[in-house]
């Protein structure tokens, strides 16, 4: 998120001169990190990281994956955003997974990242990531590393408190940060009609036990407010979401003013159970919509995309009780619970403290309805009723909050830059560290879990000022490294980041190692352009399509000459890599082509779409330095005008005769 630096430097100036804090940046940056620190961020070459940490790139669209306590980017995984280095997105067969209503849109902007969980725990079988901008769920498939499905959300803008997940990864949920008039109602409607006409819809997504497919089972109809950022219950609170609001005012225009005017906005809490319940019982209605739902298929490496049309709607204001609002200070973003499923953190941006509510009297509050009133139809739970109590004077800012498992808290603040370290059950703050600088989301490996593995924190930086080397106008965003083992927190690393890092998860590497696919079986290749080897080679000619089966294997192409392809063809390479190795992807890339390359992993298919726009000769080749003679890896195709009469030839390792009078030009001399 990006904040208005004015404000926030009037409200730093404010609070800061009411002496809550002495200084609003770390002082000492240079001296902050001790000389025996380094030793344990250090993995020596050659031995594995403990943990795999999926960090969001915000707007790159892509999720990165760093080895910890090492801070090494093992990978950059595409997930909304094409990807040229690995063909993502302009490959044939995973064209179809950026589908979406609006056709195909190649960027979206990827905030947070979750693990599915059984009983609450990591499970390191999928990691979800939401797009903002239009708003989707994806799936990525940690066997593969690979984005395995993608599900766009209907009466949803700006999918931001999303996508987080059940204990059981029963559902992915995400709520709409802006509340739009339902697609299936006219929205061509005056914008300073939001009271009137806007609303707040929350999806829930239900995820295959065994295959993790994704469908989205339900949608609840809110008031039109901003939800920003969501947590499930756990343990006793399963069952329950709880969700984070902001503009209750309900404005349309210059928000960072208007929708500051309340004291205090809400934390919403959706008893989901009961939703089902209603679902069950018909009280669900079903609603037009248009959503694309996008799947890869791993066996004929070919992603499909189908575009889905109802959604089954459960209001809010005639279901009573489904939802419940929390008063809650000051804009709040971060919506967290802690691992026993007690206690629910709401972190108000603009709050000088930080409210800690209680499930258990917030149970209470409901049964004994100790409502101060309603808003928009939902009850107003009265805040004193559900409060566990308040940190005080934690610091500036506060955004996000991870849990221990010990009993401590550990909350990230902007506006001090700073992570606080503090009691659950007493509130009381027992520890402060610096981050440089602006932090934004946390990460304990499983801190958002039930069994949170207390020993690294790691803070994810906006702002890098006098950190990095500089590096023009925009300088790396940061992650920063803490030792949380102990009372203190102690910093030990810090490395850069892809795009923005906002929320980010990790997992043992235990869990996902092992499961890792290695290749992909040749014989199991169900694409419909495969070629299993060499033999099954060749080039068909289908109107002006031209289908190369093209095969890869160290160190050449077959075929590696192709000649009768004319202006006005569509030129299609379908390339399998024959190896059976783990890897040895192989690459493609031909001269002209106004797509990306090719990234093709050992035993698939995947194609490039080339319109050459010229006569001539065009030389292909592996763009991965595969062998030793990787370099010689490579072939030609012949372009010949429209109307030519050079025939369809291909072939590799004979040169078949002249196919037709060589111009004079290019005569071999005598
Ligand atoms: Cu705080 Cu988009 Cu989760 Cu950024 S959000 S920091
Ligand atoms: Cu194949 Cu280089």
């Amino acid at each position: 998120m990006k904040y208005n630096n004015n404000l926030l430097r009037v409200l730093a100036i404010t609070v800061c001169a009411a002496s809550l804090i002495s200084s609003c940046k770390p002082k000492n940056a240079g001296s902050a990190v001790d000389a025996g620190a380094a030793a344990k961020a250090y993995v020596p070459p050659g031995k594995y990281d403990q943990f795999y940490n999926f960090v969001s790139g915000g707007f790159s669209g892509q999720m990165s994956v760093y080895g910890l306590p090492s801070g090494r980017l093992l990978r950059v995984i595409p997930v909304f955003s094409v990807d040229p280095e690995k063909g993502y997105g302009y490959s044939e067969e995973s064209k179809p997974m950026l589908n979406t209503s609006h056709g195909f849109v190649p960027w979206d902007d990827l905030h947070h990242t979750e693990l599915s969980q059984t009983n609450g725990e990591i499970d390191g079988r999928w990691v979800f990531g939401n797009a903002n901008n239009t708003p989707r769920v994806a799936r990525i498939d940690l066997t593969t590393f690979r984005t395995a499905e993608i599900i766009e959300l209907p009466n949803s803008a700006g999918n931001h408190s999303s996508p987080f997940i059940t204990e059981n990864t029963e559902y992915v949920v995400a709520g709409t940060r802006f509340s739009v008039p339902p697609d299936n109602v006219n929205g061509d409607v005056p914008i300073n009609t939001y009271k009137q006409n806007f609303k707040g819809y929350i999806s829930f997504i239900s995820v295959g036990k065994e295959d993790g497919k994704m469908d989205l089972a339900f949608q609840i109809e809110c008031p039109g407010v901003n939800f920003d950022l969501s947590h499930a219950g756990k343990g006793k609170s399963h069952g329950w979401f709880f969700f984070s609001c902001y503009n209750t005012e309900q404005a349309n225009t210059l928000l960072e003013v208007n929708a500051s005017q309340k004291d205090k906005d809400f934390i919403m809490a959706v008893n989901w159970k009961k939703a089902e319940e209603y679902l069950k019982a018909g009280k669900g209605r079903k609603v037009a919509a248009k959503y694309a739902r996008n799947r890869y298929n791993e066996k004929s490496h070919t992603a499909t995309s189908e575009i889905l049309n109802e959604v089954t709607v459960l209001d809010a204001k005639e279901l009573k009780d489904i939802c419940y609002f929390m008063p809650c200070p000051k804009s709040p973003h971060g919506c967290d619970v802690d691992p026993t499923g007690e206690y629910i953190v709401g972190s108000g941006k603009l709050a000088a403290l930080i409210p800690v509510f209680s499930f258990d009297k917030m149970q209470k509050a409901i049964a004994d309805k100790a409502f101060e009133g309603e808003f928009e139809g939902i009850p107003v739970i009265k805040y004193d009723a559900a409060l566990h109590g308040e940190v005080k004077k934690p610091g500036l800012g506060p955004l996000h909050t991870e849990f221990d498992g010990k009993g401590f808290a550990y909350t990230t603040f902007f506006v001090s830059s700073e992570v606080v370290k503090w009691n659950i059950k007493d509130l009381a703050v027992v520890d402060r560290v610096p981050t440089y600088y602006s932090v934004g989301h946390l990460c304990i490996p499983g801190g958002d879990t039930k069994k949170p593995t207390g020993q690294y924190l790691i803070a994810y930086n906006k702002i890098t000022k006098d950190r990095y080397l500089p590096t023009g106008p925009e300088l790396a965003q940061s992650a920063q490294l803490y030792d949380i083992s102990g009372e203190k927190m102690q910093l030990i690393l810090d490395f850069p980041t892809i795009g923005e890092p906002h929320y980010a998860q990790a997992a043992p590497a235990d869990l996902i190692k092992n499961r890792s696919v290695k290749f992909f079986k040749i014989d199991e290749n169900t694409n419909p352009y495969v070629a299993k080897g060499e033999p099954e080679a060749k080039v068909v000619r289908e109107g002006n399509k031209v289908h190369v089966y093209m095969t890869s294997i160290r160190s050449h192409f077959a075929p590696d000459n192709i000649e009768g392809v004319k202006l006005g063809d569509e030129v299609y390479f379908h390339v399998t890599n024959l190896e059976q190795d783990w890897d040895v992807p192989h690459g493609f890339a031909v001269k002209g082509a106004a797509n990306a390359e090719l990234l093709i992993m050992p035993g698939e298919t995947q194609t490039l779409k080339w319109v050459p726009n010229r006569t001539g000769i065009f030389p292909m080749y592996c763009t991965d330095f595969c062998s030793a003679l990787h370099q010689e890896m490579q072939g030609y195709v012949r372009v010949s005008p429209a109307g030519s009469n050079v025939p369809l030839t291909f072939s590799i390792g004979t040169n078949k005769p002249a196919a037709d009078p060589v111009p004079a030009a290019a005569a071999p001399a005598k």
